[in-house]
């Protein structure tokens, strides 16, 4: 299945067979390649020619740094139905998503391009005669990036993107079950190296590796920066690690987004953005809507609206026209089925979630998106589980409805639908959802890369992608210079 389209990619055959390490395709469960997994010494290695590259790296002009961005920008507009095809295959997600993902790279690739002739510093008054003071920028090392299955490649691009015109060298370490679009990826961007002509070797490199490999990544001290995006689960390995070498990390973690659904709101509108939220790619992203918190008086309205909508949702093979896609693997569809015996024992009433296509595809997990409309925000609804699980969630009065949205581990996206001034802005203050995005008539999903992307608490705390998130790919330094004859102290101390 996947041979030709890897070929076309420009990926060697001796990549993606006879490895040790199966690779499947949700779709229908069947094997359609093996990897090799790589040695943790093979880790070392790498970090030691990654470190060699960074120290060309660093002093390569940033706009020529942002020249080779430019041309990976155009490889991947080139190949964009190919890499989207194989996203498609590899995680499941359907034909327009995969051909998004594509997009989000494209984007992150203009937008560091632009970001290269940007990386602006700050000048400083200083209080001494003779002085000034000024912040500049500069490459922080090898940074090590960590993904997950589920944005196998768009990721990757937010970090690399910005890591490279900031002059820093990247590892990166896709999740274990989407190699093949890694690999992809690589060999795309050799292309764009190559016609670039002089960047140092190993300015890019790929480690599929298991977890024990990850840890050595995670505990090098020769990588700076390590970004990480999976489970909170993760992250609280990771970032202690890191930590305890004080190496700096981003972290983007578990969400729990949630849709406040306000008895002024476009009721159509929340309903077709309530969809592509919770159901859109399977409900694996990490900003999928997972509660809805709606207003009592709209409630059974918008409940019969969801559901009839749900009905309809056309879900299979994700290369054709449907809707939604399968599960990852077997492990997500019983995660899903055990949280919906959990929402019913917490008292949910469950509609939908059951298994579909189960004689089409044995050994695949496509299933029906679920509605469980829960009596409060018990254990089960403040849990992250990665599948189109909805649970929905009445309240009577706004503070109410503020407190509910925050009342959970996790902090990353959060909406509302509202057409009254008030309550918008009232979402969007300090006292308002309390997530590191919070969108007004936009569901929770679906991003833009020009917005700082990541959220608080549980979420891990990171930023990455847009606005100035390119900060915590460099390291900061502040510069006195004493144009003077004299040499005065600041604080006006006298030391003779
Ligand atoms: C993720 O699921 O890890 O906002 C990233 C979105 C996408 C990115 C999701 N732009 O849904």
């Amino acid at each position: 299945m996947v041979g030709e389209l890897l070929k076309n990619l420009g990926v060697e055959a001796s990549a993606y067979q006879g490895g040790n390490h199966a690779v499947y395709t949700p779709i229908d469960g069947s094997q359609i390649a093996s990897v090799t997994l790589e040695s943790p010494a093979a880790v070392l290695d790498k970090v030691e020619i990654a470190h060699k590259a960074y120290l060309v790296w660093r002093d390569i002009p940033a706009p020529r740094r942002g020249e080779l961005v430019r041309l990976y920008g155009e490889v991947l507009r080139a190949h964009k139905a190919q890499l989207g095809e194989l996203i498609s295959i590899e995680a499941g997600k359907i034909t327009q998503e995969g051909l998004g993902e594509v997009q989000e790279m494209i984007d992150i690739c203009d937008f560091a391009v632009g970001l290269s002739r940007q990386l602006y510093g700050l000048t400083i008054a200083s209080e001494r005669p003779g002085h000034h003071m000024r912040e500049t920028w500069h490459p922080l090392g090898v940074v090590g990036v960590i993904s997950a299955f589920n944005f196998p490649a768009a990721v990757w691009a937010w970090n690399t993107s910005l890591a490279l015109v900031c002059g820093n060298a990247v590892i990166w370490k896709p999740s274990e079950k989407t190699p093949l679009t890694a690999l992809a990826c690589q060999a795309l961007f050799e292309v764009a190296l190559k016609q670039f002509g002089d960047a140092p070797d190993g300015l890019s490199q790929l480690l599929i590796g298991d977890r024990e490999a990850g840890e050595v990544l995670v505990d090098d001290p020769r990588v700076p920066l390590i970004s990480a995006t999976g489970s909170t689960r993760m992250g609280r390995e990771v970032g202690p690690r890191v930590a305890a070498r004080f190496g700096r990390s981003i972290l983007e973690l578990g969400g729990n987004n949630a849709m406040i659904l306000t008895p002024s709101a476009d009721l159509d509108l929340a309903v077709r953005g309530i969809l592509f939220s919770a159901v859109g790619t399977a409900g694996q992203r990490c900003t999928t809507l997972r509660r809805l918190i709606v207003h009592r008086s709209v409630k059974d309205e918008v409940v019969a609206r969801v559901k009839a909508a749900y009905a309809k949702v056309r879900i299979g093979d994700p290369r054709k026209d449907n809707l939604v896609g399968p599960l990852m693997d077997k492990q997500a569809y019983l995660f899903m089925q055990d949280a919906l015996v959990k929402a019913r024992d917490e008292g949910g009433v469950v509609f939908g979630g059951e298994r579909q296509l189960q004689d089409e595809y044995p050994a695949a997990y496509y299933v029906a998106p679920a509605i469980v409309e829960m009596p409060g925000q018990s254990a089960v609804v403040r849990h992250e589980t990665f599948a189109p699980i909805l649970y929905v969630l009445t309240y009577d009065d706004f503070e109410q409805a503020l407190q509910l949205n925050n009342d959970v581990p996790q902090g990353l996206s959060s909406c509302i639908f509202t057409t009254d001034v008030r309550e918008a802005e009232r979402f969007q203050s300090a006292s308002g959802s309390d997530c590191g995005i919070a969108n007004v008539n936009i569901g929770t999903s679906g991003a833009e890369i020009g917005g700082a992307f990541g959220g608080e608490k549980e979420t891990g705390g990171g930023r990455e992608s847009g606005s100035d998130s390119w900060r915590a790919y460099m390291r900061r330094q502040t510069n006195t210079i004493n144009y003077s004859r004299e040499l005065p102290l600041a604080q006006g101390i006298v030391f003779d």
